[in-house]
């Protein structure tokens, strides 16, 4: 598929995927979020990337779902074109996935970085959920993904309102991981990402589906999850090249099989 929205590029082990549709401060159109989740699904097959980063322009990370294109949908339209198929496809990658926000990151954006794993925001991005100031709601994960990251009583509170919570606000409930200074997001994104692919490949896949497990899962099930990743990361040659190289006392290097 041609790009359309998003540009695509690499830094290092990193692979980047910056949305681009700036005259509607990256509004996410339903070609949009099918070339991101293309592109992240490439990433996650490309040998050479080991974590990917998702930013947006100066102004907006994304400003939610595209409205315009929303606004004559029906249940029956929703049911048959089936918008939220190739949300679930990006809960299955498999690498590191962390979102870096300047501005605005509301509705299907601010789903979008939670969805990623990690999230590096400036100082003055606003998160939030502006849904219900239309007569909708969250529609692609985020009354359940911001649930679990901050608990029922405050999402509840700012789900409700759908007022915009900026960054420091959005670090202090734990929704978000790293708060800099607008020049500095995507530099301190890359640089994570950089220290990320220094860790083993494998193990960070299978750290990745064990903490999701621990979120989604009762206890025990996670734990059976995690008991089995554990002995997986067994199976690498990462794992012989880590401990080989503790006992050693030098740096391992790792190839990520
Ligand atoms: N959809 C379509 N167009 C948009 C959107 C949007 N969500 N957001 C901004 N735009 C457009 C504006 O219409 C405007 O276009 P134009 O220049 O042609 O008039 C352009 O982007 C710039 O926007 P503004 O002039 O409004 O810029 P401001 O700096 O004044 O304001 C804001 C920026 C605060 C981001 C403001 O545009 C705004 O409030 N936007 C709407 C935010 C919103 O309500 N988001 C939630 C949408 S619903 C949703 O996300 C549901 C998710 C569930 C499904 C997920 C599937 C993808």
């Amino acid at each position: 598929m041609n790009k359309e929205h998003i540009k695509v590029y690499s830094d290092g082990n990193t692979g980047v995927i910056e949305l681009h549709r700036p005259k509607a401060a990256n509004a996410l159109n339903r070609r949009m979020v099918d070339e991101i989740v293309e592109q992240m699904e490439a990433f996650d097959r490309d040998k050479t990337i080991r974590v990917i980063v998702v930013k947006g322009n100066s102004k907006a990370f994304a400003a939610g779902a595209d409205i315009e294109e929303m606004m004559e949908d029906s249940p029956l339209s929703l049911e048959f074109t089936n918008p939220f198929a190739v949300w679930d496809k990006m809960m299955l990658i498999k690498k590191p996935m962390i979102a870096a926000v300047n501005g605005f990151a509301l509705g299907g954006g601010f789903e979008l970085a939670l969805h990623c794993d990690l999230i590096v925001a400036a100082e003055d991005a606003k998160f939030g959920f502006p849904e219900v100031n239309l007569g909708v709601m969250p529609g692609a994960g985020g009354t359940q993904l911001l649930t679990k990251a901050m608990g029922r009583a405050k999402a509840l509170e700012w789900i409700w309102l759908g007022q915009p919570m900026d960054a420091q606000e959005a670090k202090h409930y734990g929704v978000i991981n790293r708060v800099v200074a607008p020049e500095l997001v995507e530099e301190e994104a890359l640089r994570l990402a950089e220290q990320l692919s220094e860790q083993a490949p494998v193990s960070l896949r299978l750290i990745k589906e064990a903490v999701h497990e621990a979120v989604n899962t009762p206890l025990q099930d996670g734990l059976t999850l995690e008991r089995k990743n554990f002995y997986l990361a067994f199976a690498s040659q990462d794992q012989k090249e880590g401990m080989k190289a503790f006992t050693e006392k030098r740096r391992p290097s790792f190839k990520g099989v």
